[in-house]
């Protein structure tokens, strides 16, 4: 028997660039609510929104001022409470996303504990230099050390992330007790689960230096440690075993034996891996290499058969646009957005679709660092300068790999700012909106969003695609065939990664395909993806 939030498909909103409702230029609750009607339409059964909370936004409600309170950029708990009827009303559930291993520095607690005798002191990390150095040679996310000094305080603070985001301190049982009402006030409000921030990192289990290696020195001593499991067995006893909800856990490096540990025992109910994300990477997500499609069919392939239920996604706010990444923004825009959607919905596993992604936005076309909002753009456009990159170099990164690829505006018509804001959207929106745009869409039936419709309602209507045994039938160069299957019956996924024709000798009667071929006779089209009945 699948559980609701495995039978669902999840929508992620990031709400800062969805729709904004009152004209100052960002999205806001007001706006979700006025497009719960297309999210329903498409078939979407679960929403989770990036953060709401109040946020001096260095890292765009990642660093969170309030945990129980709602943004005033974006309305007001009232807003939140008519958010959650009128999702409720359509049988849309709505997923908060949890940030917990850090908070913002505006944060009371954070402020308070910069007061060495207060006691919040030890809600945070805090520790003496060595000398004039950090205490540790850790690193973090965004580039830099992960130690800032405090002058009020004498001493340094840890941060993971940006120094705007100090790490709280677990080790303190306060903390804990602290999170704990946050989960229990948004879960009494009706919110049916939680998207848990780096919850893999929480956890530090010693402060001492960390081996080499090409980033985040430090790693080994806080990656998916004993404490954090501990921690998530605790919430899970003390308070979401009391609600009908479930969890995701944002676990960065994550590999396939860590997220059977997490899954095991119900710390989390689904983890997201990061191993396929790294199919056009060297190394690290700034070096962006071709995309070989045959590395995205093995990482996904390999999560598919070593946990029993996977978190499956292409895009999100961190990510760039998956039809600019590992498929064709010119001429095969179209087949191999649709491509992407069959690869999203016919895998074994919870499909997660980023707003935009299901009218096949791409990236952003922004021209200079000025343009850029996202502060982990900035800190690594900073540090290339420093280590003596040229200014094209420099520019190329961010252009490949920049967040704000994901974080313009969602197009909503071919009209002013796409249809996203009367006034002056706070970041540009991409020039492409008169041709990429939902209304352009909505009632085409042959559209990326329509194909994605059938594909959601497909799912819906299919225990093998739902919950039928993965099986990888062939991995070549830009070929990936697999087969779901359940109970002797059997659906063929055929999906050519290429610009070129493919032979691809499988036989079966055609289900969906994004050529709209009535059969199959053994040759894949560019970007085609056909699913057959065996
Ligand atoms: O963004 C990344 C790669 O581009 C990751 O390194 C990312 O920082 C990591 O996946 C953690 O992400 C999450 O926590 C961050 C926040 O900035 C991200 O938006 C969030 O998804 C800190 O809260
Ligand atoms: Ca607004």
């Amino acid at each position: 028997m699948l559980k609701w939030w495995q039978e669902r498909v999840v929508y992620q909103i990031w709400p800062r660039s969805f729709q904004d409702s009152n004209g100052d230029g960002i999205g806001d609750l007001q706006g979700i609510i006025s497009r719960l009607d297309e999210l329903k339409d498409l078939g979407v059964g679960i929403i989770w929104l990036s953060p709401i909370y109040p946020s001096p936004n260095v890292d765009y409600g990642y660093d969170i001022s309030d945990y129980k309170a709602i943004n005033p950029e974006f309305g007001t708990m009232e807003d939140f409470h008519q958010l959650l009827a009128e999702a409720e009303k359509r049988d849309i559930k709505i997923v908060m996303d949890l940030v917990i291993n850090h908070t913002s520095d505006q944060h009371p607690w954070f402020q308070q504990s910069r007061d060495r005798t207060s006691p919040y002191r030890d809600y945070y990390i805090w520790r003496p230099g060595r000398g004039r150095k950090p205490p540790n040679n850790w690193g973090s996310f965004f580039g830099g050390p992960a130690w800032t000094y405090d002058e009020q305080s004498g001493e340094y603070y840890l941060h993971l992330f940006a120094k705007n985001q100090p790490d709280l301190n677990y080790r303190n049982p306060r903390v804990l007790e602290e999170v704990k009402e946050v989960l229990r006030f948004w879960l009494d409000k009706g919110v049916a689960g939680f998207r848990c921030d780096v919850i893999n990192i929480i956890w530090k289990s010693s402060l001492a230096n960390g081996k080499w290696r090409p980033a985040l020195k430090g790693l080994e001593h806080y990656l998916a440690q004993e404490g954090c499991h501990r921690i998530l067995r605790e919430l899970r006893r003390e308070v979401l075993d009391s609600y009908d909800c479930f969890t995701v856990g944002e676990t960065v490096f994550i590999t396939t034996k860590m997220a059977n540990e997490f899954l095991r025992s119900r710390e989390l109910d689904m983890v997201f891996s990061f191993e396929h994300m790294a199919a056009d990477e060297l190394l690290l997500k700034w070096f962006k290499t071709k995309f070989k499609p045959e590395r995205l069919a093995r990482a996904l392939t390999k999560w598919q058969l070593e946990v029993p239920w996977n978190a499956n996604y292409l895009e999100n706010h961190d990510q760039p646009r998956s039809v600019s990444r590992f498929g064709d923004e010119g001429e095969f825009w179209e087949q191999s957005a649709k491509l992407l959607a069959v690869l999203l919905l016919t895998l074994k596993g919870t499909p997660f679709i980023y707003q935009g992604q299901e009218i096949g936005m791409t990236n952003f076309d922004f021209t200079g660092m000025d343009q850029i909002k996202d502060i982990e753009s900035h800190n690594v456009y900073r540090l290339a300068k420093r280590l003596g990159f040229p200014a094209s170099a420099r520019w190329k990164l961010i252009k490949a790999s920049s967040r704000d690829n994901a974080r313009t505006p969602v197009q909503w018509n071919a009209g002013p700012n796409a249809g996203f804001t009367t006034g002056t959207p706070w970041i540009g929106v991409n020039s492409n909106y008169k041709r990429i745009n939902l209304e352009a869409q909505l009632h085409d039936p042959h559209s990326v969003r329509s194909f994605y419709k059938r594909l959601i309602a497909l799912r819906a209507s299919s225990d093998i695609l739902k919950a039928g045994a993965f099986e990888a039938v062939q991995i070549s160069r830009s070929l990936f065939v697999y087969r779901r299957k359940m109970d002797g019956n059997s659906l063929l996924v055929l999906l050519n990664f290429s610009k070129e024709e493919a032979a691809a000798p499988y036989r079966g009667e055609v289900v969906l395909s994004n050529y709209e071929r009535p059969s199959y006779t053994g040759r894949l089209q560019p970007y085609e993806a056909v699913v057959l009945q065996e």
